[in-house]
């Protein structure tokens, strides 16, 4: 199963400012009247209908689109989205693997016989509906028997699509679709089948692999194999730990000092108690504030020497928290976040266990 979101930067832009709901939305540089440089990063669904597309000159989709509402980035916004949609997913499956901030590969083989279909659709239905409960955020989702034809099937239909691709049908689902589609091929490629007269990925899964092979090295065995919908690769978990993060939402919004700082607190007991069993320390404490409203923010602050006991991230937390306790609105939601993630002194370590062999 692979899950992406939809228009994901865009989305989350629409959620934190309600008032962009239905608009078209571009995420990405500033346009300057149609004279800025720089580029689209995503476009709501709205924005598309003009034409306006992700990488696409920022002054372009200004021509297209003149009212739609131009955002910088918010990258810790749509960081602090993701991990959260990530967790979720994650809980679907012990076998799951990010792809990027907005996609992931979650392995359900065990879960469903071959041709249970209803149970597929009402076990995606549910991840749609924690995502949309829980972020406010809409996905698409692709199943099929490998992760090659599921990505390719959650682009399928978009957005809120659900596309399953049953086992055999993997060929006759690619055959229609454009070769450019194909996960792989790019611009170039593209201009170099269009030259054989290969439009199609049914046109590419009919070319001998050795043809293909020399035309393109390896590369040309991959893509014998994609457009036939042949991928063996396994989902993979990504242990690296990139950062330790928690959430905790109220039973009732409130505005009470004393029980946040004591979520707080637990949080940032527990996430400790998950760096020392690994062996880490961390640079970057960060906190995390859901308003009644659903606006969301978050406040870092990066220290210049290693952190490893609780009370100074605690402290740290309290004063990046200040700023939002003065806020009028109640509070729903608090999360915590550490990050620069380090090995505590390697060396030490090292001696360490050389005396205790
Ligand atoms: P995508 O999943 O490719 O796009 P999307 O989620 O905006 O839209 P879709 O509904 O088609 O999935 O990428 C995820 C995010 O990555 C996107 O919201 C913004 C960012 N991004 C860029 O910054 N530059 C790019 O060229 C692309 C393609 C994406
Ligand atoms: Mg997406």
């Amino acid at each position: 199963m692979h899950v992406d979101l939809d228009a994901f930067y865009a989305a989350v832009e629409q959620r934190e400012h309600p008032e962009l709901m239905g608009k078209p939305v571009v995420v990405g540089a500033d346009p300057k009247q149609g004279k800025g440089r720089g580029v689209v990063m995503t476009v709501s669904y709205e924005g598309r209908k003009f034409g306006i597309k992700s990488a696409m000159p920022i002054s372009k989709a200004y021509r297209l689109c003149p009212t739609a509402v131009f955002t910088p980035p918010n990258f810790p916004l749509y960081t602090a989205a993701s991990e959260s949609i990530m967790r979720i997913l994650r809980s679907y499956s012990d076998k799951f693997e990010q792809v990027s901030i907005d996609e992931a590969f979650i392995d359900v083989s065990n879960k469903f016989g071959n041709s249970r279909r209803g149970e597929i659709e009402s076990f995606a239905a549910a991840i749609k509906k924690e995502i949309l409960e829980k972020e406010h955020l809409s996905c698409s989702i692709g199943v099929a028997s490998n992760k090659l034809v599921a990505k390719m099937a959650s682009d399928f239909k978009k957005p809120a699509g659900l596309t399953i691709v049953e086992p055999g049908k993997e060929k006759e689902f690619l055959s229609p679709l454009p070769a450019r589609k194909l996960i792989g091929v790019g611009e170039k490629t593209e201009a170099v089948l269009t030259g054989m007269g290969i439009n199609t990925i049914g046109e590419l899964a009919t070319l001998p692999a050795d043809f293909l092979q020399k035309e393109f090295g390896k590369y040309g065995l991959y893509l014998h194999e994609a457009a036939n919908g042949i991928d063996n690769s396994e989902v993979e978990e990504n242990y690296e730990i990139k950062s330790i993060n928690r959430n905790f939402t109220f039973e009732e919004d409130t505005k009470d000092e004393q029980l946040i700082f004591a979520a707080i607190g637990e949080m940032l007991e527990d996430a400790h108690n998950a760096l020392s069993t690994n062996n880490f320390c961390c640079r970057t404490v960060g906190v995390r504030v859901r308003f009644e409203d659903f606006e969301t923010h978050t406040k870092e602050k990066t220290l210049n020497e290693a952190i490893t006991d609780s009370s100074t991230t605690k402290s740290v937390a309290k004063k990046l928290l200040q700023p939002f306790l003065s806020d009028r609105r109640k509070i729903r939601q608090v999360g915590i976040r550490l990050a620069h993630l380090e090995e505590v002194d390697k060396k030490q370590k090292m001696v360490s266990e050389y005396f205790h062999q």
